[in-house]
């Protein structure tokens, strides 16, 4: 397994407390933010996996996409929106949108968080 996996496998599934990404919201932690509005923030990927790869989170802390709600419609599509917005600006020959869930997901910060990935040619399917 790679890296990102063994950390995705060892990530603690049931914290409900706060992840490094609360203290980037915060700015307790840098982050290289590249948007930011009342619901969420945009930052690169400290571990970028494609020449354009960013993070659009909300500032409200869900886990995971799992743990969702139906209440939770118009942030989830909001999120969206702004992956599409900065995908459309940074990778316009295309670009992929990812969320991963949970341990067979590979997720390994249990905060919500869009993965964008773009600017080369991206293969599928994923391994
Ligand atoms: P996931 O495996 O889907 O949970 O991806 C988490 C991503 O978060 C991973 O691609 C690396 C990124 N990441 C983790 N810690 C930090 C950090 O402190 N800063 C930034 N910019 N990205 C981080």
């Amino acid at each position: 397994y790679s890296d990102e996996v063994k950390r995705a496998q060892n990530a603690d599934v049931n914290s409900s407390g706060p992840t490094i990404f609360d203290k980037i919201i915060s700015k307790e932690i840098k982050a290289d933010i590249i948007y930011e509005d009342e619901l969420c923030l945009a930052f690169n990927d400290i571990a970028p996996q494609a020449p354009v790869h960013f993070l659009v989170i909300p500032k409200r802390k869900i886990s995971r996409l799992q743990d969702s709600e139906t209440g939770d419609k118009e942030l989830l599509g909001h999120l969206m929106l702004v992956a599409r917005s900065l995908g459309a600006a940074r990778a316009p020959q295309g670009w992929r949108l990812v969320v991963n869930n949970g341990v067979h997901g590979a997720q390994s910060v249990y905060h919500l968080h869009l993965h964008v990935l773009g600017g080369r040619q991206l293969k599928w399917p994923p391994g």
